[in-house]
């Protein structure tokens, strides 16, 4: 008797062999990170999701022996990603991008050493593309099915729904996963090299095609505005104060107005900061705030280097990393300086590799260049103390004058602190998030004092200006209940809401004696001109939308990414026109009857400035989504203002 044994359908158990594969690639041979278990339980999940969707296409053919070819040349050319995405991860500690398949100096970097990043064993590889193979030409009659409309309903039905499942997890694991994006590793971790190829793919085509109908049209009508709107003719009085001086830009984590000269169960929360805004070198702003989106870190980086708004969805860093900028980096590389960003991470979160070139950063110092233990790290990685006392020795070896930027860590959500690290009580409320904030805050204020005491020791200090800036909110709307407790109101009103964006900013200039405290309202997007003018540079040409924080002209008004804004006079948020003075609505809401629509207008009061603010966010993102830069000239010493004029 012939025994017949329980037909598997190829696509079945090619799925199956290239899950396992891709999966013990990915444990294996990249360098993935695993936090928890549901993270492990993802990874080992999506190879085999992402498998079983692409071979479960075979069943739609209906002659068997195209199912077999399909099934067999599939095999072979995912195995091909696969390996090219590990022999370019062995260089790079990073997944392809469509950007970098097609420019960019990386895959030239790779050309000459690609010999040395192919192991032998790496034959292994294409163990399952041989048994497929194999099977698919010597078993056709055993494995090929000729699929009844259920099998095909059954195929399409299953994929779509281990596919949802997968990408629920996903978002749990990682909320906003798809519209922020975060890092590639996340990506892969989360959904799978295949599928994460597939949302590269979306993502480039869809910015390529709006920079691809763009032809710079519209750029004399967005340099007319800002002409008009943003841009200041006079110098302020603090033109060239730092000429020639190092910049130090300390990006400080989640560092928020609210905790700078405040308490926490009486003790003070910075006491280093606070005594740094007394100092006569400080220029020390108390409206300033934050602009960034969904980028955070990445935004506000963003909106510092080029004095542009970042995208309401996404993270620009990511969107739009290959753009042509005029970053604050590379005009400053015009005038003689260097420029390094140190931060203690993987170089392609925020796809800061990829923006970094753009921006025009000469150096990098990721997480390579740091000595990592287990003593030195929490969190998110490296201690802010150990970060800065590592740092000093990649300052000193950059050549003068330098623009440097250190972004800080430990501050990060949520919060965590070791017991060695913590000087003050966490304070007592029913959010734990914010409890823990401000032992954190107090060890940035501690590292930050450490650091200033080694720029001194290392003979830095003389030369440079050091800036430190708040990144964007660390404590989110969600511990309102907390937060009203801590600031002693009875709710966080809109209003409040909005004054809680205000992060700290520091300029300090050793020698200088004049420091005082700001309160104009001030924000992240002023941060290029001012440097720019504090270091004596003039630019030409440039678009940008912020002015110099110590000019007397400025535009009078702070545009939030959702559209809110701070003025002289109002604050507008949720509809309401609030007078900044006492802080009540000018008028409270009133429906637009016109466009018969249930969408609330601002009142009057500040529908003059809401209407720039909209231009001028709308102008910024033109900018970026068609990539305009490309047709401005700029730094130009004659007085054409366009290359295709
Ligand atoms: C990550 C760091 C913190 O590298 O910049 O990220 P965040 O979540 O604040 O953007
Ligand atoms: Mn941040």
């Amino acid at each position: 008797m012939k025994l017949k044994l329980p037909s598997i359908p190829l696509y079945m158990i090619a799925a199956l062999l290239f899950g396992l594969k891709t999966y013990i690639v990915y444990r294996f041979m990249f360098n993935i990170e695993l936090e928890n278990p549901m993270q492990e339980f993802i990874l080992l999940v999506n190879p085999f999701v992402s498998a079983f969707l692409i071979f479960a296409i075979s069943v739609w053919f209906n002659k068997t022996s195209r199912q077999m070819k399909f099934i067999r040349y599939v095999t072979l050319f995912l195995t091909l990603i696969v390996f090219a995405n590990l022999v370019f991860y062995r260089q790079f500690t990073d997944f392809i991008t469509i950007p970098q398949l097609f420019m960019g100096s990386n895959m030239s970097d790779l050309g000459s050493s690609i010999l040395t990043l192919i192991k032998p064993y790496d034959i292994l590889l294409f163990i399952d593309a041989a048994i497929i193979w194999y099977l698919s030409k010597k078993q056709e009659s055993m494995l090929a099915v000729d699929y009844p409309k259920s099998g095909k309903v059954f195929a399409l039905a299953m994929s779509l729904v281990l596919l949802s499942g997968n990408f629920f997890l996903a978002e749990m694991e990682r909320p906003q996963l798809f519209t922020r994006a975060f890092d590639r590793e996340y990506l892969v971790k989360n959904i799978g090299l295949f599928n994460y190829h597939v949302y590269d793919l979306v993502v480039h085509s869809k910015t390529e095609s709006q920079r691809v109908f763009a032809d710079g049209n519209e750029l004399p009508e967005i340099q007319e505005f800002v002409d008009e709107n943003v841009r200041v003719d006079e110098h302020s009085n603090m033109f060239g104060a730092a000429e020639g001086k190092n910049v130090i830009f300390i990006n400080a984590e989640s560092l928020q107005q609210f905790v700078i000269n405040n308490q926490v169960n009486g003790e003070e929360v910075t006491p280093f900061l606070n005594r740094l805004i007394d100092n006569e070198d400080t220029y020390y702003f108390d409206n300033f705030y934050e602009q960034t989106g969904q980028g955070n870190t990445s935004d506000s980086e963003f909106l510092v280097e080029n004095s542009l708004y970042p995208l309401s969805r996404g993270a620009v860093f990511f969107t739009h990393g290959s753009n042509e900028y005029n970053g604050l980096p590379e005009i400053l590389n015009e005038e003689g300086y260097t420029s390094a960003v140190l931060h203690s991470n993987n170089k392609s979160f925020w796809n800061r590799d990829g923006m970094y070139e753009s921006l025009g950063i000469d150096q990098f110092y990721g997480e390579e260049s740091y000595e990592l233990t287990e003593e030195n790290t929490i969190g998110w990685g490296l201690k802010d103390k150990p970060f800065f006392e590592q740092s000093i020795k990649y300052l000193r070896s950059m050549e003068q004058p330098f623009y440097s930027k250190f972004i800080t860590l430990t501050n990060h959500f949520p919060f965590e602190m070791s017991e060695e690290d913590t000087s003050i009580d966490a304070y007592d409320s029913n959010s734990a998030t914010l409890n823990n904030y401000f032992p954190a805050v107090r060890y940035m204020d501690e590292a930050i004092e450490e650091f200033f005491t080694q720029l001194k020791e290392s003979g830095l200090y003389e030369d440079s200006i050091i800036v430190i800036m708040g990144d964007h909110i660390g404590i989110s709307a969600n511990h309102n209940k907390a937060m009203s407790m801590y600031l002693d109101k009875d709710q966080i009103t809109p209003y409040d809401q909005v004054q809680l964006q205000r992060v700290p900013l520091f300029i300090h200039i050793p020698g200088n004696g004049n420091g005082e405290v700001i309160s104009e309202v001030t924000g992240q997007i002023d941060m290029k001109p001012t440097l720019l003018s504090l270091l004596g540079i003039e630019v030409e040409n440039d678009i940008y939308f912020g002015n110099d924080v110590f000019s007397k002209d400025r535009k009078g008004y702070i545009a939030l990414r959702n559209g809110d804004f701070v003025s002289d006079e109002y604050i507008s948020t949720v509809g309401i026109c609030y007078d900044r003075q006492t802080g009540e609505p000018v008028q409270s809401k009133i429906e637009s009857e016109e466009e018969n629509q249930k969408k609330t207008k601002v009142a009057n009061a500040c529908l003059p400035i809401q209407e720039k603010v909209e231009a001028e966010l709308a102008y910024s993102d033109n900018l970026i989504y068609g990539d305009l830069f490309r047709f401005v000239d700029v730094g130009a010493e004659d007085e054409e203002l366009f290359e295709n004029d």
